[in-house]
């Protein structure tokens, strides 16, 4: 039994003592962990130690404001578990100011905005639908709303028929025309590395701050195994709970201390109240994990992981969006190998045979959201539980009887075994 199990055993009875109902809830989610290859690029499995932080006393108390500067009585210690996480993750990215309190990504990305634009102004990102995020525009999201976005596109390699790379000379030209207060990079479902030095001569050429939203990549970027941002960007903004391996949560970095001041204000008392204190102090677990010589040789296992099932993928005669990856994440474009099959219904197949993955639109996309042609993958879950790059043709051909089976029930049932014993092979990590 690994440490993970017995921590969500001893939880477990606990809650099963006092509400059997969500005990038992609590326990099938366990065990669908424990018996389903989690692929979906932006999750992961913590550490027993961000469990459990997480669901510590800390979760008892309000302590609006920030360290030495609380609105309440009793907060000294909730003062030491902040000042550790900054003090850490500061020193993981190698910046100077970190405001730890946003409850998620997209709270992080509002707290940027509020704090680098009035209502009304211009921004620049790339669209949703192409790999971005809802928060960088998209028009039901407040960003979208009370902004204006100007999106940059992506540029068309004719040898590879393929839309999948950032086009750094659109971004300059988005620039120079639309002069954007605020220029974001960091996507969603961009298996590439970003040249941060290609945006910063973009934002220079019209004064824009540059904000990168690196959630997807932080742990790379902290590992080293992809380019910081710093110091090219102005404002970093994350979520921790992606591949950095840390509990449910956003952040936001900077170097700038007046950007920094405006930050912490946009996020309280702009757009928050009290801080998750028992998540603040699970960051501060998680990165100090992240600290450790260890988490370096995981992410680049993430990376040679992410690499080794995107060939398996292409041998299979599957197009990915870029022709491959140098990060995490890449995307299955169906329209050539499979055009009668949507993203949607892939995902679900996936499902039924336990792999788990989120239906994707592909650049240029025809179809919609909720349809899709495409299923982005990834490898950060697989690798915590210490799947290797052999591991990854088994993982691919999977995926690929899958696809095959034409959703055939009996078939699909029949991977869902292999699905569970392979599973079983890499129990969770302690
Ligand atoms: N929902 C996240 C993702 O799947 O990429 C982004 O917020």
């Amino acid at each position: 039994m690994t440490a993970q199990t017995e921590s969500v055993i001893s939880q477990f009875d606990v809650i099963a003592a006092s509400d059997p109902q969500v005990a038992e809830i609590i326990r099938l989610e366990q065990q669908r962990q424990d018996d389903t290859l989690e692929l979906i690029a932006s999750e992961n499995h913590t550490s027993p130690a961000v469990m459990a932080a997480t669901g510590s006393c800390m979760t008892n108390k309000y302590c609006e404001g920030y360290v030495g500067k609380r609105y309440y009585s009793g907060c000294a210690l909730y003062d030491d578990v902040e000042r550790l996480a900054i003090e850490r993750v500061t020193k993981l990215f190698g910046c100077k100011y970190a405001n730890v309190q946003p409850h998620s990504g997209a709270n992080a990305n509002t707290a940027a905005f509020v704090a680098t634009l009035e209502p009304g102004d211009t921004f620049s990102s790339i669209v949703l639908s192409e790999g971005g995020h809802l928060t960088h525009g998209s028009p039901v999201n407040i960003s979208g709303k009370w902004f204006k976005p100007v999106h940059y596109p992506l540029v068309y390699d004719q040898a590879r028929d393929d839309f999948g790379h950032i086009d750094y000379d659109a971004v300059l030209e988005v620039c120079k025309q639309h002069k954007p207060k605020l220029l974001i990079c960091g996507y969603s479902a961009y298996p590439r590395t970003i040249d941060f030095a290609k945006f910063r001569e973009a934002a220079d050429s019209c004064g824009a701050v540059l904000m990168a939203d690196i959630a997807h990549i932080a742990g790379l970027v902290a590992a080293g195994v992809h380019p910081s941002p710093f110091p090219h960007c102005d404002i970093v903004t994350t979520t921790t709970h992606k591949t950095l391996r840390g509990p449910r949560g956003g952040l936001i970095m900077t170097n700038d201390e007046e950007l920094s001041k405006k930050i912490d204000r946009a996020v309280f008392p702009g757009i928050q109240g009290g801080p998750l204190m028992h998540v603040v102090a699970a960051k501060a677990v998680a990165f100090g994990e992240a600290l450790n010589p260890g988490f370096k040789t995981y992410c680049q296992k993430i990376v040679t992981n992410a690499a080794a099932l995107a060939k398996a993928l292409m041998d299979l005669g599957y197009t990915l969006t870029s022709r491959g990856t140098d990060n995490h994440l890449m995307v299955m474009d169906f329209r050539k190998s499979h055009p009668d099959l949507t993203g949607k219904i892939a995902a679900l197949w996936l499902e039924q045979a336990g792999i788990i993955t989120s239906k994707s639109t592909i650049p240029q996309d025809d179809r919609s959201p909720f349809q899709t042609s495409g299923v982005r993958l990834g490898t950060p879950a697989l690798t915590t539980r210490g799947l290797g790059e052999a591991d990854m043709a088994v993982v691919a051909d999977l995926i690929h009887r899958v696809i095959s089976s034409g959703g055939d029930e009996t078939q699909l049932a029949q991977i869902l075994e292999e699905v569970r014993s392979v599973a079983q092979r890499f129990p969770m990590p302690h």
